[in-house]
């Protein structure tokens, strides 16, 4: 397994499967999900909708994912995972750590070869990004994915930094 890091927006990336930090009522919202359905089209929400008629009537819960179309995006798939709102109370890591496992484990069923991955719950949610990045390089170091290529987007500079830090310091360990 490669793992990659990108700077820039991730319904640009041509990779097998686009992974949207969605919230559970997978019906859209802003940041990486907003972009995703803005420039990936109707399909996708008509697929979510569906989604919410049958398997996912409640919600999809904090730390799951499940497929969709990519509709217009230059992917086949969207593998939309809800990730923990941050709180510096409670440690949630085991459900962040859960959505990249959980996101990994729908691409390997659907086959994907590569994957695009947001910074999961850093923006609206909040999370700190030197320790999503930890839990993030963590996770997928410790799985056992057919996928080869698996990049990270990020949004800006500072994000890509810490990203390129953290994933130093864990590749040497
Ligand atoms: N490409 C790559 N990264 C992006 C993009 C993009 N187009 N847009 C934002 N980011 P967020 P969350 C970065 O807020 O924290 C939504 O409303 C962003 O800078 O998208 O998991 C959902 O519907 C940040 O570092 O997701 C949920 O309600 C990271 O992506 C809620 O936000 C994640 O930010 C989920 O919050």
């Amino acid at each position: 397994m490669r793992i990659g890091l990108v700077r820039g927006d991730i319904t640009e990336e041509r990779v097998d499967a686009v992974v949207n930090a969605a919230n559970s009522t997978l019906l859209g919202g802003g940041g990486v999900d907003g972009a995703i359905h803005r420039r990936g089209g109707p399909e996708i929400l008509a697929e979510c909708r569906a989604l919410r008629a049958s398997r996912y009537g409640g919600g999809l819960p904090t730390g799951q994912a499940v497929a969709t179309t990519a509709g217009r995006l230059p992917a086949r798939w969207v593998i939309h995972t809800v990730g923990p709102v941050y709180s510096p109370t409670e440690d949630r890591s085991a459900l962040l750590a859960s959505c990249y496992a959980e996101s990994l484990r729908v691409a390997d069923e659907l086959g994907a070869r590569s994957v695009a991955f947001p910074a999961i719950s850093t923006g609206v949610y909040g999370w700190p990004m030197d320790d999503g990045a930890r839990v993030a390089v963590m996770t997928l170091r410790e799985s056992s994915t057919t996928v080869g290529d698996i990049r990270f987007v990020l949004f800006g500079a500072e994000a890509y930094s810490t990203f390129a830090s953290v994933l130093a310091e864990l590749s040497l360990e």
